[in-house]
């Protein structure tokens, strides 16, 4: 039976409070306290750090994202359990609550936050992507990069292929070594492609992933920060040994890059030689030849399926 407005019932009785603002009483702590812990705890330890400029902006970009989630996500679960607790049903009490529906500041608020929230997501993931020199934030940009860093970029080129990466370095005589070595302060252009199926360039550290696609050159850029390690693996599943294309990179001072470049590139002359010139991109028909022309040559550790082959700068 719905209370009748005559019939002096305990639910018609009670005055009801001020639900709106009570919530909000409850939420402002909460999501006060969430988004200091964020910002000041959680935020310098979010991924991927900090060891390159790419790296640094996307870790900047998934604190603000987590900073302004916070308070979102804390007036849901405040909004839910608040709810569940104050306007559970009761016995003898059948009445419906007032419909949102119709309801102009609770629609007026809802909407105005939300397009708030989206327009700002949208001009901050603009900026982030193209303003300050961040360059594309560490993503291929295809063949002809839209933005680009401020001076001349060391050239390393990537070449992926099944299950390895190797890099060339052009501007010191186009040698290829499976050790991926570069140098701090340095911006850096990554030149990704592959010699067969699809792969994905991904250094975690560096914040740097690009797809490597047969016959596509798809330029990353980034400066790294810090010297040590990082990690390369590939992102795109791309056969059977696809868990294990992975390696180690190395990011050292700019006197000891220059000194290994020169070091590697005499001791893998002989190998270059056999190399195809360098190129943004290769036919793949052709890499059986090459390793035809490396055993011919008389270099030693010829595997038929990676070049160079035998390597003898593994990091
Ligand atoms: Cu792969």
């Amino acid at each position: 039976m719905v209370a009748s407005p005559t019939e002096a019932g305990p639910a018609a009785e009670r005055k009801e409070p001020n639900h709106g603002l009570r919530i909000f009483l409850i939420w402002l702590p909460i999501a006060v306290a969430a988004m200091a812990v964020i910002w000041i705890v959680w935020g310098p330890h979010l991924p991927p750090g900090s060891m390159s400029d790419t790296a640094h902006s996307q870790q900047f970009a998934i604190q603000i994202l987590a900073f302004l989630a916070a308070p979102v996500m804390a007036f849901v679960l405040v909004f839910g359990a608040y709810a569940l607790i104050v306007w559970r049903h009761r016995e003898g009490d059948d009445e419906d609550g007032p419909p949102i529906h119709g309801h102009t500041r609770i629609q007026a608020t809802w909407i105005s936050v939300s397009a708030v929230i989206v327009l700002f997501l949208a001009a901050f993931g603009t900026y982030e992507l193209a303003g300050t020199g961040f360059a594309g934030a560490g993503a291929g940009e295809g063949p002809s990069a839209i933005w680009r860093p401020n001076g001349t970029p060391l050239q390393i080129q990537v070449v992926a292929q099944q299950w390895r990466f190797t890099y060339r370095y052009p501007q010191f005589g186009g040698f290829e070594t499976t050790a991926l070595m570069m140098p701090v302060n340095q911006p850096v252009q990554f030149n990704v492609t592959s010699l067969d199926v699809i792969h994905s360039f991904w250094a975690y550290q560096l914040g740097v992933k690009a797809d490597a696609n047969p016959g596509v050159n798809n330029i990353a850029f980034t400066t790294a920060k810090h010297t040590g390690k990082f990690v390369v693996r590939c992102a795109e599943l791309c056969g059977l040994w696809h868990g294990a294309m992975t390696n180690y990179g190395n990011v050292v001072s700019m006197t000891a890059f220059r000194a290994w470049a020169a070091k590697t590139r005499v001791q893998l002359a002989a190998v270059t030689a056999t190399l195809p010139p360098y190129s943004t991109t290769y036919d793949p028909t052709v890499i059986p030849q090459i390793n035809a022309a490396v055993a011919k040559s008389g270099i030693t550790g010829a595997n038929g399926y990676y070049y160079p082959p035998n390597d003898p700068v593994q990091p």
